[in-house]
């Protein structure tokens, strides 16, 4: 597509946009401005292409189509049967995976998905025999307190939050935390790392239905087919939640031990983090379990969004171009630059290092919290947030580190000196950085105080930077 077409086809669906309600029309533009003019470094987001956002963008969401491809609950679907089946046959391709579920709206709707599967799939019950004998008005009030003991009863071992596993990997708070017996896994309290032989003891003690593998904030890679023995060993189901790291796996950094799919039984995701394509998620499978992951909509999920599973359709043929291995390795090339930048300059990496996307430095060695480093941070046009680290002493609100990422500034053509100097204009910031006080007068875990000049000096030269590396080049509007 040339730069006059897309500039074009946005200039005038903004003019559109605006004839109706010119305030989301304006927000839209800054938006971009925004995106063009700093240091995005959250590790789960990235920039999707035009041919992606511009499919999201059509008459495909007015449709509705509960069901799967060929069985809907609604007339008319021919065209979403097309779209659908063509984003899953991309992602069992670009996967090597049995089979593919592309209705997910978002990656805890896939995880709950995965859920709602393993239990229709694992636990036997009078009203599941009865369901799946189309018997079921005949199910009685004992029928449904059984349903609901057992639903509700079954075990579920997880990474914990601040050890670097998700909210939905039975974090207490959370539903799956909730809606299961659960346990949590760490990492190693000397070295940050994960130890699969504690992993192995808790699993035999526990004995869970559901092992859950895979991090939001772990910096490092996990061997999936250690997971699989443990899981095998105690009989458990092995779900992988790769949404952090799938455009990893789909662009072959990640394969052997390494690539989840072919050893999990379910493997999770969304599809705009490293994967770089819409916002949604999507359940990978082995066979035994497609059944039931099929009738996640309308089960677990609404009706699916057509016009975002033709974006995926869209993401999923660009990842399956030999360029998209190009960059997945310059992510993780990339995210290797930026912490030996820090270690360089002396900051503190949970870990040591990272052989992933992800960066976790633990800013309490600059004596602040992660809300008062995302903050300044964010002064000075560089966009991070704040995260736990391993047994963080300032809970998961105001946190003790700062999480960063490369897929986004690597989608921009950032390479190894811009990261040595992304990590150099950070250490700069919290280095000049104080923490500040309440009104009172008391220690604050949220105000601080940034040097005269920091800001300045590191904005002019992330712009430098930013200016090499335009986002969306050509993209004009008018
Ligand atoms: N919001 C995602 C992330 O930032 O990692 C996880 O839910």
């Amino acid at each position: 597509m040339t730069d006059s077409l897309i500039s074009s086809a946005y200039s005038q669906a903004l003019e559109v946009i605006a004839s109706v309600e010119p305030r989301i029309a304006e927000a839209t533009r800054q938006e971009l401005t925004d995106q063009r003019g700093s240091l995005k470094l959250i590790a789960s987001e990235n920039y999707a292409s035009p041919a992606v956002l511009l499919t999201m963008g059509t008459w495909f969401s007015d449709k509705y189509a509960e069901g799967t491809v060929g069985h809907r609950f609604y007339a008319g679907c021919q065209n979403v049967d097309t779209v659908e089946a063509l984003a899953a046959e991309h992602a069992r391709e670009l996967f090597g995976a049995p089979y593919a579920y592309v209705q997910p709206h978002s990656g805890i709707d896939a995880n709950l998905v995965a859920f709602w599967s393993i239990l229709a799939n694992r636990v036997e019950t009078p009203y599941l025999q009865k369901l799946q004998a189309k018997n079921v008005n005949e199910l009685t009030e004992a029928d449904w307190e059984t349903l609901r003991h057992e639903f509700g009863n079954q075990r579920l071992l997880g990474m914990s939050l601040d050890a670097g596993g998700h909210l939905t990997h039975g974090f207490r708070p959370n539903i799956s935390g909730k809606m299961f017996h659960q346990q949590q896994y760490g990492t190693d309290p000397e070295t940050g790392l994960l130890d699969y032989d504690v992993v192995a003891a808790k699993a035999r003690e526990f004995k869970p239905l559901v092992l859950v593998a895979g991090y939001s904030a772990y910096p490092r890679r996990v061997n999936f087919a250690k997971m699989r023995e443990i899981a095998d060993e105690v009989g458990a189901v092995l779900m992988v939640d790769m949404a952090h790291f799938a455009g990893l796996v789909a662009g072959k950094v990640f394969t052997g031990d390494e690539d989840p799919v072919p050893h999990a039984h379910i493997t999770t995701t969304t599809t705009h983090k490293s994967l770089r394509g819409p916002r949604g998620g999507m359940v990978l499978a082995q066979e035994e379990f497609a059944a039931d992951v099929d009738r996640g909509c309308p089960m677990v999920l609404g009706g699916p969004l057509s016009h975002v599973m033709a974006a995926k359709a869209v993401a999923f043929a660009e990842a399956r171009q030999p360029s998209f291995q190009t960059y997945a390795q310059k992510v993780a090339d990339n995210a290797k630059s930026l912490a030996e930048g820090f270690l360089t300059r002396g900051a503190n990496l949970v870990t040591g290092g990272t052989d992933n996307h992800i960066v976790l430095v633990d800013v309490s060695g600059f004596g602040l919290t992660g809300r008062q480093a995302e903050s300044a941070l964010l002064d000075a046009g560089v966009v991070t947030n704040r995260n736990s680290v391993p047994a963080d002493p300032n809970g998961a609100w105001y946190t003790s580190g700062v999480r960063l990422g490369t897929p986004a500034l690597t989608t921009r053509g950032f390479g190894h000196d811009e990261f040595d100097t992304v990590a150099e204009l950070i250490v700069d910031v919290l280095s000049n950085t104080q923490a500040g006080t309440t009104k009172a007068g008391d220690p604050s875990e949220a105000s601080y105080v940034l040097g005269d000049g920091v800001a300045d000096r590191v904005t002019s030269r992330s712009a430098e930077m930013l200016d090499k590396h335009p986002l969306y080049p050509g993209l004009v509007l008018s």
